[in-house]
């Protein structure tokens, strides 16, 4: 398994100001749940003026919260009053109404880098909201320049046609998102469905969202955005903490009875991949990914998580009773589970199949795609910049599928990290990945792989939203492109890299162009991944 790099709290540069990880004490706040939402009444539906249909209203704002019992209250932006945000809960097939009202202050709190793409001479604060992994149509989706300022709002519309998964809402400001969602701006989008229900997994409360994310705190308790140093481009390539949060708190406990239990898990941090795993080395179940149930559920020790994915677990403390259990990332504590001496009476079950997923075959699709993920460095050997297919946001667009086909998307990483790669739209299955030559494709634009083809981890042969490009490798997958035609956007979801350029516009076009765009050649300036001056 490959391990990211600086990825460990151990491993963070010293920032005079920021807390030291052993500071705060862990394991004294109980683990946070976020409020379901409730709506404000109904509305008429947007496709069918005649059905009224749930609205809800959120607004974005600044608040104080305290992270952990011994720090002083810290300042967020959120939606609603937590962070994460009210947990948005839905069930397969039925629309719903959200109006997202900006109601945060006029100035950011966060280091904005004025000289990236998006961000250059537009106010401060800006804010639109994406919900990760809903197939919406291109107007509700949340397109980073669709961004409005307090006082403003915007009223989506999810038909939540799509099949029981936990999706996540959070921020997609061009050029600012990474200080957006850092601050605090997402929270949990739940659909379940009567066939998952017809399963008896463990549910109400047995069933608990984690979303876990890092962030860099100062001796007060204060958020800390670390800096290049450099006044007029502070952007950093890679965000990591020096505290986990689980669902706003530092290191929680739970309180569980020795039963079965499902946990919806979801890594919210800006870049921090992790490697979690229990304590006490018992296995633990994957029944789920990031669009929904896997086909059967997946006996893990160990559980590798980049930005944005989802895992739908289930972890019985049957056989546990009065063991507290720590859910660690390497080494570095996360949570706590406390399990209870008492008896506990569970019904739940969980199935060996779960739902049938028929793996898309390659002689569908009608396209391959070739598209490289690339870093270019300053001669101090500073990363500077990261794009897509060598290409800028505002080029042209290039990837333009059919609506209703099926494409295969090669993601030739020519750079030295994993990339977590999200298509928004679209649920997507991962073929395989193959290690190949950097230099002969950066070179020569060939393709020659140099390892064996790796299919996809177990846990990964699901539906998924946000594939894991490694390094040095091709990562394959395939996707219909089914839902709208528009325009939407895929991307990195490091932030950082989002931020600076690794996103692009991509637009689903209802029948074939005359004549299909052609892929733009990396320019002349970009020799194996390095920036040469003209
Ligand atoms: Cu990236």
């Amino acid at each position: 398994m490959l391990l990211p790099r600086s990825a460990y709290p151990h491993e963070m540069p010293a920032t005079p100001t920021a807390i030291d990880p052993g500071t705060p004490t862990p394991f004294v706040d109980v683990l946070p749940i976020p409020p379901i939402l409730r709506p404000d009444g109904l509305r008429p539906s947007p496709a069918n003026s005649s059905l009224k249909i749930p609205y809800y209203r959120v607004t974005m704002r600044e608040f104080v919260h305290q992270l952990h019992r011994d720090l002083k209250p810290t300042r967020l932006w959120g939606y609603g009053a937590s962070v994460p945000g009210p947990t948005i809960q839905t069930t397969a097939g039925n629309p719903l109404l959200v109006e997202w009202v900006n109601d945060l202050p006029a100035k950011h709190f966060l280091p904005i880098d004025y000289r990236l793409h998006g961000a250059k001479g537009e106010p401060q604060v800006r804010a639109v909201v994406h919900v990760h992994g809903a197939k919406a149509p291109p107007e509700s989706d949340g397109y980073p320049e669709d961004w409005y300022v307090p006082g403003k709002s915007a009223t989506y519309y999810y038909p939540n046609a799509q099949e029981a998964a936990m999706l996540w809402y959070h921020d997609h400001a061009m050029g600012i998102n990474r200080l957006n969602i850092y601050a605090g701006l997402f929270g949990l989008y739940l659909i379940h469905s009567d066939a998952e229900d017809a399963l008896n997994l463990p549910r109400g409360k047995y069933e608990i969202p984690l979303t876990i994310c890092d962030r860099m705190l100062d001796k007060t308790g204060q958020l800390l955005y670390p800096t290049s140093g450099k006044a007029d481009a502070p952007w950093i390539p890679e965000f990591f903490g020096n505290v986990y949060l689980v669902n706003g708190k530092i290191m929680p406990f739970l309180n569980v009875e020795p039963r079965k239990y499902r946990f919806r898990l979801l890594n919210a941090s800006n870049a921090r991949q992790y490697l979690l795993s229990l304590s006490n080395k018992m296995p633990f179940h994957q029944i789920g990914s990031d669009q929904g149930l896997l086909s059967a559920p997946v006996e893990l020790k160990r559980l590798f998580i980049v930005p944005a994915e989802r895992a739908d677990l289930i972890i019985d403390f049957e056989a546990f009773r009065g063991q507290h259990i720590i859910l660690s990332d390497n080494t570095v504590p996360v949570m706590q589970f406390r399990v209870s001496n008492q008896a506990s009476k569970d019904s739940s079950a969980m199935p060996h199949s779960l739902r049938p997923i028929q793996r898309t075959p390659e002689a569908s699709a009608v396209k391959t795609r070739m598209l490289t993920l690339n870093e270019y460095d300053n001669d101090a050997g500073d990363t500077i910049l990261m794009l897509l297919n060598a290409t800028y946001w505002h080029q042209p667009v290039t990837e333009n599928p059919v609506l209703d086909t099926t494409e295969i998307w090669n993601l030739i990483n020519l750079t030295d990290d994993a990339h977590p790669i999200h298509l928004h739209l679209v649920r997507f299955q991962i073929l395989d990945r193959r290690k190949f030559d950097k230099f002969s494709y950066s070179m020569h634009n060939t393709l020659r792989f140099t390892g064996p083809v790796v299919p996809p981890e177990p846990n990964e042969m699901g539906w998924k939203d946000t594939v894991r490009a490694d390094p040095g490798m091709v990562t394959r997958i395939i996707a219909k492109f089914e839902g709208y035609s528009g325009r939407y956007v895929w991307h990195c979801h490091n932030l950082d890299h989002e931020d600076n350029e690794m996103m692009r516009p991509y637009e689903v076009v209802a029948k074939q162009p005359a004549k299909a765009t052609q892929a733009l050649a990396q320019p002349d300036w970009c020799i194996d991944g390095r920036l040469v001056t003209r």
